[in-house]
């Protein structure tokens, strides 16, 4: 009996010590890790994402794991995260190809201790803590509609060329342009979107679908691209087929990737937020959660080293996010300051 006791106390104090360290997130190495998963490999956005990422995790001296699947799809990320779990990350931050998909896999890693956010592209309230969201998608949707009109000189064929059709971030911006188009029937009587298409993030695919819908729609006068990778093919297509002028490309774009599109008038304006704070702000929000500083409520707030103090607050699915502020506008009178930044 004497000797089971003394037993059981040797395992304890064994184990205590790790115990108390994987509750703050760290590995039996005593490293706490820190994963982003992004949406596919081959992404320049999603590298500056995770590049943003990684300098907030090593800032605080913890280490970053960066994963992408090779193709846009949730079952790849599923796989991923799979793996994660059994390296007992202390986080997961996803931007997610699908909204609803893989709530499973998320819910797993979230029982097993394990911090769960979204950021860029989101996942649904029940498998995330948080969101974090780079712009109002409202003012995203709407703002695109506004420049596209603008473009047409307010009539004419508009199409959209998006990323894959499960893409949750891509789809909100879709949902906020089809509610701008129907809000103002008077304003937009003449304008017609014609065609939302898919380019999946992936360059050639966004390039044969930009020449689809230019065959499909002769009297196309503006293409939308809610996507850094359609933004960049629609403005080489619409350029090698010496279309600026007739046809204008606008939507999300690296101002690296768009200059030359913006200098040549192909896409005369666009709008981004800075990739790299994205991934940043994520780093902060993920640490917050596992050091117990964040639970994912609204109204609760963090620090996020160089970008100050944020607040979660409500979001529109019935979750909650984090913004890390207004999209900006480039066009030919900035496009050079900001070419060499992202
Ligand atoms: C692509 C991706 C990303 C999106 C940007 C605007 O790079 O789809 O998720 O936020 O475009």
């Amino acid at each position: 009996m004497k000797r089971t006791v003394i037993m059981l106390l040797v395992v304890i104090m064994a184990v205590a010590p790790i115990a108390a360290v994987f509750a703050r997130g760290a590995q039996e190495d005593g490293v706490q890790r820190h994963a982003f998963v992004f949406k596919n490999t081959g992404n320049p956005y999603g590298e500056k994402q995770m590049e943003g990422f990684a300098d907030g995790i090593r800032e605080q001296g913890f280490e970053p794991i960066l994963r992408a699947p090779d193709v846009p799809t949730a079952e790849a990320q599923i796989q991923i995260i799979e793996q994660l779990i059994t390296q007992r990350v202390a986080s997961i931050s996803i931007t997610g190809n699908d909204f609803d998909a893989l709530e499973p896999v998320l819910t797993r890693a979230r029982n097993q201790g394990i911090r769960v956010l979204s950021a860029d592209s989101a996942v649904n309230p029940a498998s995330r803590m948080t969101h974090i969201n780079q712009a109002d998608s409202e003012m995203i949707g709407r703002t695109l509609i506004q420049a596209a009109y603008d473009m047409a000189g307010g009539s004419g064929d508009i199409a959209i060329l998006s990323a894959t059709s499960q893409a949750s971030n891509q789809n909100l911006w879709i949902e906020w342009m089809r509610t701008e188009l129907a809000d103002h029937p008077a304003k937009y009587r003449d304008l017609n979107l014609v065609r939302v298409a898919y380019g999946d993030d992936l360059r050639d695919k966004s390039v044969s679908e930009t020449e689809g819908l230019l065959q499909s729609f002769p009297n196309l006068k503006v293409i939308i691209a809610p996507t850094t990778v359609g933004i960049a093919a629609a403005g080489r297509v619409v350029t090698d087929r010496g279309l600026i002028g007739q046809i204008y490309v606008t939507g999300l774009g690296l101002p690296s990737e768009m200059a030359e599109y913006i200098s040549n008038g192909a896409c005369p304006y666009m709008f981004l937020w800075n990739p790299i704070d994205v991934g940043y702000l994520t780093a902060f929000a993920a640490t917050s959660a596992v050091d117990g500083r964040i639970s994912g409520a609204a109204g609760e707030s963090f620090s996020a080293g160089r970008l100050g103090s944020f607040e979660i607050v409500a979001a529109g699915d019935g979750g909650t996010e984090v913004l890390l502020g207004a999209p900006f506008r480039f066009d030919p009178d900035n496009i050079d300051e900001w070419k060499n930044v992202y």
